[in-house]
């Protein structure tokens, strides 16, 4: 076959085929423009590897499907490099340690014609290579590159809320990925792409079920099974960790107790973890939710979250891993305020933890709403390691069929300034260790993956997981640099597109704040399935799951008083942020009503009322998401058409949707505004009661 012929061929299979979102980021589609598959041309020739390590046998293979893909050029391997023009992989254990990089870090540059990935270990030589192919699918010049990079974080993790029964908590995207029926004796080749997504974007431990977790993976029988997915991950670099139910020691080990200072249940934990290790030698550790939301703990023996996270990493001691204790806390009270609840609970406890424990946070305090301010335990806990988690699926954030890239969210709170040691202690600084020099670091995101062909639901969630990664890895990225590499990688090339695509993307996180939780409100959803409004949610199993706990709408007003008049929230953050949040004229708008209750008529800086401003900004959301559709059909001769059919789709449901919401809630509020909506805005076309049965529906059964 003539190099044209092949060309022609390819080009005319992937012209051919719909894309199904299946290959996520990593789809290697050929480069349309000829003169740019040239320019790589000259650096192509080959790979030079010279060792047959599993992990650079893997970068290899990923060069060459890659190179295969983008430049239909099918490249040969050598052991050493003979001539210019090629790739060399190199690991240099024995390389200088220096502060810029770490031994998952690398260096790509050019030597002698020949482009260099170096690392001192296999996975940060897959790291590099991943890097390279990243170039190449977003256009970048491969003449004077010259890259070094290391992850600012130690431990970039996924966790997933994936049942033994094949459902995903919160999830969206179909079932489980983990087929646990089929586990160990088939294994989902699917595991294999998992691994390499999430190698590609720096991912490096994986925790493989919910937190609200069974006692059954830590039975032999599921050991076999977690063994056989962490023998497919561990070459990309990837570390597996088990969420474990507390009361394991009873219901497995048929003590009486769970109690943590109980030598037994001391004794249990130490065998299991023994055990654990004879299956997954390199078990990355264990990912606990306890005394939280009915899941059992320490503090049903009177003990503290330290006791139990110290028991847990004694059991650990003889290995590398770490035990993941969660500050996600809090108790149902009335007259209390949640958000001050895992402060409460875990501040007396700074300073008491094993150095193997790692406290994992919310970003937020309540419970990843849409917009909140940064958890005030960040800054606050010098003495303990404090790590990060993120939600990636979408609970709140529209689920499958709201498109919102997360980057600016995240960023949003790891760039805030907590003010802990002076100007400049942002959260990232906490979070990456740097700002109390812990020895370890974790950023944490639940998974948005799942049985669904392309993954993860909504096309566009595929880039929330992209987003996570390339901000665990360097959150100093920024949301535009990694919208931009994921529409180049996934999307197109071509630059117009690829910008009214990006500027679709930067928007649409205020877009669904507007709709959804204008004016800093939160916790309004329908109740337990979390999906569409309920503002009026009154009566729940907790007074802390009912929407009225939060907004606090009354004939005066709206939003909960944080400040020293009610709760005093505030004051858990440094003097500046009390501060910047604590003024009521003074505050940001997107931060407002988390900290105050604001009267109707009050003028804000919009120099419009409270009401008027709410109104508006509910309205503003809905017009936004018809801008964000009218967009989106601008593009269709410029996207794949399987792509643009199912994102239309999509944006037809979230216009209906946000509708919904915007309607509830100027309908309900209006109820103690007792004000109308402000002209030119036309007054919702139904009322209430109309809105009420459309979240009954969901209450059927
Ligand atoms: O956001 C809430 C979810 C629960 C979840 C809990 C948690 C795993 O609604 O489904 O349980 O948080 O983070 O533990």
């Amino acid at each position: 076959m003539t190099r044209h012929f092949f060309l022609f061929l390819l080009l005319l299979s992937t012209a051919a085929l719909a894309d199904d979102g299946s290959r996520l980021w990593l789809n290697y589609d050929l480069i349309k423009d000829a003169k740019q598959r040239e320019s790589y041309a000259p650096f192509t020739k080959f790979i030079a590897v010279a060792s047959d390590n599993q992990t650079l046998k893997i970068a290899t293979e990923e060069l060459q499907t890659g190179l295969l893909g983008l430049l239909g050029k099918k490249i040969v391997t050598v052991k050493t490099a003979t001539t210019s023009g090629g790739i060399i992989l190199n690991v240099n254990k024995n390389a200088p340690s220096s502060a810029n990089i770490s031994n998952e870090g690398y260096e790509i540059y050019t030597e002698k014609g020949n482009i260099i990935i170096s690392s001192k270990s296999e996975t940060g030589v897959l790291y590099g290579a991943f890097e390279l192919l990243r170039a190449i699918q977003t256009g970048k010049s491969l003449a004077k590159l010259s890259i070094t990079s290391s992850p600012k974080v130690k431990i970039r993790m996924l966790n997933h809320w994936d049942n033994a029964n094949g459902t995903v908590e919160r999830g969206y995207a179909g079932s489980s990925m983990w087929k646990w029926n089929e586990l160990p004796h088939r294994v989902d080749p699917r595991y294999v792409l998992y691994a390499r997504a999430n190698a590609s974007i720096g991912i490096n431990a994986t925790s493989i079920n919910n937190v609200n977790a069974s006692s059954r993976f830590l039975t032999a029988e599921y050991l076999e099974k977690i063994k056989a997915v962490a023998d497919v991950l561990r070459p990309y670099g990837i570390k597996v960790f088990i969420s474990v139910n507390f009361r394991s020691p009873r219901t497995l080990g048929g003590l009486k107790t769970s109690d943590p200072l109980d030598p037994e249940v001391r004794k249990w934990w130490n065998d299991k973890t023994k055990e654990i290790h004879q299956y997954i030698p390199d078990f990355g550790g264990y990912l606990v939710k306890a005394n939280s939301e009915g899941e059992p703990g320490p503090q049903d023996y009177g003990r503290t979250h330290a006791d139990g996270a110290n028991m847990l990493a004694e059991a650990m001691r003889p290995f590398s891993g770490i035990v993941i204790w969660r500050a996600f806390v809090y108790n149902a009270d009335p007259n209390g305020d949640r958000f001050k609840e895992g402060y409460a609970q875990f501040k007396p406890l700074d300073g008491t933890f094993d150095p193997k424990v790692i406290v994992q946070v919310k970003n937020g305090p309540i419970d990843f709403m849409p917009r909140e301010p940064f958890h005030p335990m960040f800054g606050a806990f010098p003495k303990t390691t404090l790590g990060m988690e993120f939600q990636i699926t979408q609970e709140y954030l529209g689920q499958s069929t709201h498109l919102t890239y997360l980057a600016p969210m995240f960023k949003e709170c790891l760039d805030t300034d907590t003010y802990a040691k002076g100007q400049g202690s942002t959260v990232a600084k906490v979070i990456d260790g740097s700002l109390y020099n812990a020895q370890y670091s974790l950023m944490a995101g639940v998974a948005n993956t799942g049985s669904d062909v392309n993954w993860c639901g909504h096309p566009f969630n595929q880039s929330n997981w992209y987003a996570f990664g390339r901000l665990a890895w360097d959150h100093t990225l920024s949301s535009e640099q990694i919208a931009s590499e994921w529409i180049r990688m996934t999307l197109t090339q071509a630059k117009p597109t690829e910008q009214k695509i990006s500027d679709m993307m930067l928007k649409s996180h205020p877009i669904y704040v507007s709709y959804t939780y204008p004016l800093g409100t939160s916790h309004m959803m329908g109740e337990s399935h979390h999906y569409g409004p309920e503002p009026w949610l009154a009566k729940s199993a907790r007074p802390d799951w009912t929407s009225v706990y939060y907004h606090r709408a009354d004939s005066v007003g709206l939003g909960f008083d944080r400040t020293g008049k009610l709760s005093n929230a505030l004051q858990l953050y440094s003097p500046e942020v009390q501060q910047k949040w604590g003024n009521p004229e003074q505050c940001p708008l997107d931060y407002l009503l988390w900290f105050h209750h604001v009267p109707w008529s009050k003028k804000l800086s919009t120099g419009r009322s409270l009401w008027d401003e709410l109104c508006e900004r509910y309205y503003d959301g809905v017009v936004q998401v018809g801008n964000l559709q009218k967009t989106w059909e601008s593009l269709k001769a410029d996207v794949d058409p399987e792509i643009f059919e199912n994102v239309k789709g999509r944006l037809k449901i979230q216009e209906k949707e946000a509708l919904w919401w915007r309607d509830a809630c100027v309908l309900y509020f209006g109820e103690y505004s007792k004000m109308p909506i402000p002209k030119p805005l036309t007054p919702p076309q139904r009322t209430l009661n109309e809105i009420k049965k459309l979240v009954e529906i969901y209450h059927l059964r």
